[in-house]
This record gives structure tokens, sequence and C-alpha cells, in this order.
């Protein structure tokens, strides 16, 4: 009986896609890191909902938020969280800035956040659950946010402004330098989306002082950097950094009946620390320079794949500077984007289509020899 229904399950998955062949060009995930998937297997049932249990982990989950703020001059005052996706964590980012500002919030109206139009789904979400209203801003054809139409978007209702680093769309990233001094003269809190960014940007050349991600712009109160995207651990495992502890501190509940009566600042309760055990792990293992080396090679497979789609007449409306690419195809290519897309799933090729555009994000099972093979089957489809 058991045999039956485990065969049933395995009938189902087989119908999975998977990234080992490096064909799925539509996700932020990936395989993990063949080291961390070890290391998460090793611990899978570690809780960090449960510190008084697990106060191993709840070490490591504080070493990886030291690492993380390595990358981001996390300042020694600062503390963080990992959970379980991007998702979670802008959504806690922005209820831990409006509880903050709750007190001194004046009126019956929402608070407003103001946002690029580019941000990612989970702020609309976040907006729906905690009552907030979200102001979008139009982006330049950089596709970054319109800084002039973002400070006249504020009024006395706004709390906090947001600003991403790689975009979902095509991985842009916010002039964030700017938008920090619009909140410091506004006093507006600032969140940073890094779900995607935060593990690529620190690891280009002089992207500190290009792109200024970093807590020493210093109206940023929080930033969201994910393990499960270019962190190469399994999912789940979001992160959320803040600056101090007065942001987890407006979220905070104390669970009396547990030993030592822990205080949570976490949508969750229970809480995976496999994850979180993985990217420490992987880490001391491979370190700075070890990501560095993945990151560098997303970048230049994908600067590649956009020069051979250029070659054969694909338009790269946004030129990539990191490791997502949206092309466009003119009037007069024998495909539109969508029957390109249509054709390269039908041929095993998963890609996206974003803002008009067939979106590619390349990462690290997807190699140089893999994307010939993919130019090659897009020289035929174009062919025929
Ligand atoms: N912030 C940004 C900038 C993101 O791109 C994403 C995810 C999130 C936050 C939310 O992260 P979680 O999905 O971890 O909550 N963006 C991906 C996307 O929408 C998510 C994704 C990942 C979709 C894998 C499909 C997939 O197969 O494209």
């Amino acid at each position: 009986m058991q045999f039956m229904v485990r065969n049933q399950v395995n009938k189902e998955l087989a119908k999975d896609l998977t990234y080992s062949n490096g064909q799925i060009l539509s996700s932020m995930n990936s395989n993990a890191h063949s080291f961390a998937s070890g290391v998460f297997i090793d611990n899978l049932t570690k809780n960090l909902g449960d510190p008084a249990l697990f106060s191993g982990t709840a070490e490591v989950e504080l070493q990886v938020i030291r690492t993380l703020g390595s990358l981001f001059d996390l300042p020694a005052s600062g503390t963080g969280a990992i959970l379980t996706g991007g998702s979670e964590a802008n959504i806690t980012a922005l209820w831990a800035i409006r509880n903050k500002r709750r007190t001194n919030f004046r009126t019956n109206d929402s608070p407003e956040i103001v946002v690029p139009e580019s941000v990612h789904i989970s702020f609309d979400k976040a907006a729906d659950l905690l009552g907030l209203k979200l102001i979008k801003i139009p982006t330049t054809p950089k596709y970054q946010i319109d800084l002039k139409l973002a400070e006249e978007a504020i009024t006395k209702n706004t709390i906090a402004l947001i600003g991403v680093a790689g975009t979902t769309a095509f991985g842009t990233i916010d002039p964030l330098s700017d938008l920090n001094t619009i909140c410091l003269n506004h006093k507006l809190d600032m969140h940073i989306d890094a779900a995607f960014g935060g593990l690529v940007f620190p690891f280009l050349a002089h992207s500190k002082t290009k792109y200024s991600l970093s807590f020493d712009l210093k109206a940023v109160a929080s930033i969201t950097v994910d393990i499960h995207k270019m962190g190469h651990v399994p999912i789940p495992g979001g992160g959320l950094l803040w600056r101090n502890t007065s942001y987890p501190k407006a979220i905070q509940f104390t669970l009396p009946y547990l030993a030592g009566m822990p205080k949570q600042s976490t949508i969750t309760g229970t809480r995976s620390g496999a994850s979180t055990i993985a990217f420490q792990s992987l880490w001391n293992e491979i370190g700075y320079d070890g990501y560095q080396e993945i990151v560098i090679s997303c970048v230049e497979n994908t600067q590649f794949l956009a020069k051979e789609l250029e070659k054969r007449g694909l338009k790269i409306p946004i030129e990539p500077s990191i490791n997502i690419l949206g092309v466009k195809t003119p009037i007069d290519f024998p495909l539109d984007v969508s029957e390109l897309h249509k054709k390269l799933w039908k041929n095993g090729w998963t890609t996206s289509i974003v803002n008009g555009c067939l979106r590619f994000v390349l990462m690290p099972p997807t190699g140089k020899s893999k994307l010939e093979e993919l130019l090659f089957l897009i020289d035929q489809l174009i062919d025929q």
C-alpha cells in the first residue's frame, strides 16, 4: 500500500522540470551548491523558532547576519533574521517601519510607501496585509525610479521610500544614494529590496562606491537579501538586515510558554534553520572569493548571451548590469516575443515575459556551452 502511494507521488513528480540540465532560465532559484545541499540535509530538524532547544542554530543565524552584514556595512548595533524568502522579508521590513512610526502618525489616513513601479509583487501583498497605501512611481528609460516624481509624491502620510537593487524584470539598481538624500530631507525610512542583487552587486568590482548598496546611507532602515537566490542554498531562505534593534522591537512578541520565553520578530513561529546553517557553512567553505567567482561567471554568461542575441537582430532595451537579461524582437523579426517564448518552452527551455521583453535569468548550471546550444536552437527557430 505504502509502495503504491509513493509510486503515485513519483508519477506526479515526473512532471517537474529540473534545474540540472541548465535550461531553466525563468527562475531566480536554482540547484543549490552541492556542499550547501549536503549541509541542509544534515540539519532538517533545526528550528530557529525555539532558541532554547537550538541555541547553536540561533548562534549560526547571528553569524549569517554578520556575514551578510559585512557586505553592506551593517553597523555593530545592527541585527536581522533569516526568513522564508524575499516576500516575507519585504513584508516584515514594512511591518516594522509601520509599527515604529505608528506612535507619531497622527492622521486617520493610511500610511504611504513610495515605491518604484519596478518593485516586486511582495510590496503589493505587504500593503494589503498592513493597510498601507503604495504610491508607485514611474521608472526612467534606464528602468530606475524617477527621482523627481518620487520626491513630488511624498505627502504628510509618507513613512518610507523603497529602492530596489536588482529588479525582478531587468536586474537594474535604483539610484540609492539620491533616494537616501530624499529620505533624509523628508525624515523617511528607506528600505532596499536586494533580494536578488544583494548577493551580486557586492561582488562586482568597485560596486560599493558605484552603487552605494550600504547602511552607510543613513536613511536605510533595512535591506532584504535572500540566501536561496544568489546565496546558492536550498529554499527556503530569505534574509532581512535591520540597522538597529528598534525595528524588530516594533514587531516583537514574547512566547511565555517556551523555555527562556523567547522573543520573536518574525511572521512565522517554527522556522527552519537548515538553509541558514547551509549558507554559513558554504560561506566558510568558499568565502567571498568563491561567491565572487560564481557571480562573475553568471554575469559574463549574461553578457555573452546579450551580444549573441544582438548579433541575431534582437534588441536589448536595458544594458544588463547583472545576470538578468531582457530582450525585445524588432517588428521585422521572424518571431515576436510571445512566439519565441512559446517555442523555447516547447523545446524545453524556460524563459519569462516581463514588460514586453523575453527575460533570461542566468544561474550557475547554465554555462557557456549550454548557451551555445540555446543559440543554435534560436537560429533554427528563426530559420523555420
Ligand atoms: N524581491 C525581488 C526583487 C524579487 O525578484 C523577488 C522574487 C522577491 C523579492 C520575492 O522573493 P521570494 O520569491 O523569495 O519571496 N522574484 C522571483 C520572480 O518573481 C521569484 C521567483 C523565483 C519566481 C523562482 C519563479 C521562480 O521559479 O521572478
